[in-house]
């Protein structure tokens, strides 16, 4: 037999088992696993991975220029998507980050929120503004009563003013696309505020007296938010010039809590009869390093700066495999969708690697707010709340 064929014969074998082992992916049935605590479901299998990147996104497929079959564009992670319901299907916008450490978005989709998750054909090729992007990630996705759907990312570029010899120090801003169809999308101007540095930035779905109302996390540094810390809500007149005015923090980190060192809000809000339920992140500091866990609250309908209810301590923190990753004992989110008959769909990624989901209900989550006692910020009177509820109980109970 020739080499040639022999080459041949090695790729179509190796391509075979490639396509077999993505289409199992793919079509593996997800199972529920409801958490003892009631209030949410966590899933069996991520629902998008690396694996998941479409075959032809990696490698070169021809025998000719690729006799060995091997991966030519390596994919590192898949996590971090923003959500949104279109046209009966569960669309995700993932942060695909490739083995160059460059992350760029993909629209993946399904059929039902939890099962089946496939990309799109290709990935999204931002449009550039003057000043290129050098990494762009975790976009958040808002329908808008304008008609528009936003999508807000970061957009990262290196520090101007950084000596020479660092290379790390970056600026981080919120870039800005919209689009009628998720299809065509025009970039808009960066995020103009009066912080340096801006991260976790999402839209308001509504207007408010007019207004864009635009939700921050101004920072001084690109990891710390310093004097900045919280999550912050603005306003903008016009997408076009998207300038900031009377940006102000509505909801403060604060010592001792999940959000000691800082916070960050997930998707956009979603309106319900008793307020707005938000899911944000909450960050600490430990010696293994940074913590991240989710955590709820709610704001007013009227006055949307107004937290009206918070629940004390973490909604969702990693479980088990979830630990592990690029970035260990981190839980993000920042896309969720809300079904008409009020399930909630919650995309969570875990340890900066891979994207599940969780499903809860409006109800539950609005109840889980509202009758959660708030943290009181002393563990004195932490025990208060317990020997309250043990009051409560008593004629319930049985020892
Ligand atoms: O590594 C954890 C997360 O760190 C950042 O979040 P924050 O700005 O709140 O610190 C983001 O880079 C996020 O993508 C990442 O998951």
């Amino acid at each position: 037999m020739e080499a040639g064929s022999l080459k041949n014969t090695k790729r179509i074998w190796n391509y075979g088992q490639l396509m077999r082992h993505y289409h199992q992916l793919i079509n593996k049935p997800n199972h529920e696993i409801p958490e003892s605590n009631g209030i949410f479901s966590r899933y069996e299998h991520p629902v998008i991975t690396a694996e998941h990147v479409p075959i032809n996104w990696r490698y070169d497929l021809n025998a000719e220029s690729n006799p060995f079959g091997l991966e030519r564009i390596g994919v590192n992670s898949a996590f971090n998507a923003g959500a949104i319901k279109w046209n009966d299907r569960y669309m995700l916008v993932v942060r695909v980050e490739g083995s160059d450490r460059k992350s760029y978005f993909a629209f993946a989709e399904s059929p039902d929120g939890i099962n089946k998750f496939k990309f799109l054909e290709k990935p999204l090729l931002l449009p550039q503004l003057n000043d290129p992007d050098i990494n762009v990630y975790d976009m958040r996705l808002t329908a808008h009563e304008d008609g528009f759907v936003y999508g807000i990312f970061c957009t990262e570029r290196k520090n101007p003013d950084a000596p020479l010899e660092d290379t790390s120090s970056a600026i981080a801003n919120a870039g800005i696309i919209r689009s009628k169809d998720l299809k065509k999308w025009e970039r808009l101007p960066d995020l103009i505020s009066g912080s340096r540095q801006q991260r976790n930035v999402t839209l308001h779905p509504e207007f408010v007296q007019g207004k864009y109302a635009i939700y921050t996390r101004p920072q001084d540094g690109f990891i710390e938010t310093g004097t900045g810390g919280g999550i912050g809500l603005g306003f903008i007149e016009d997408m076009n010039r998207p300038e900031i005015i009377n940006e102000a923090i509505i909801n403060q980190k604060a010592y001792h809590t999940i959000y000691e060192l800082k916070n960050g809000l997930g998707p956009s809000p979603i309106k319900t009869k008793e307020g707005w339920l938000h899911l944000a992140h909450g960050v600490r500091n430990t010696a293994a390093g940074l913590r991240y866990v989710l955590y709820l609250f709610m704001t007013d309908l009227k006055d949307i700066s107004k937290v009206v209810y918070q629940p004390g301590g973490y909604f969702m923190a990693p479980k088990d495999k979830e630990f592990i990753g690029d970035v260990g004992n981190v839980l993000f989110s920042n896309g969720w969708i809300a079904d008409n008959d009020g399930t909630l769909y919650i995309y969570y990624a875990s340890s900066d690697t891979r994207t599940h989901v969780a499903t809860s209900s409006i109800d539950i989550l609005v109840d889980y707010c509202k009758n959660t006692p708030p943290d009181k910020f002393s563990t004195n009177k932490s025990v208060k709340n317990i020997l309250n509820l043990i009051d409560i109980n008593e004629i319930y109970y049985q020892k």
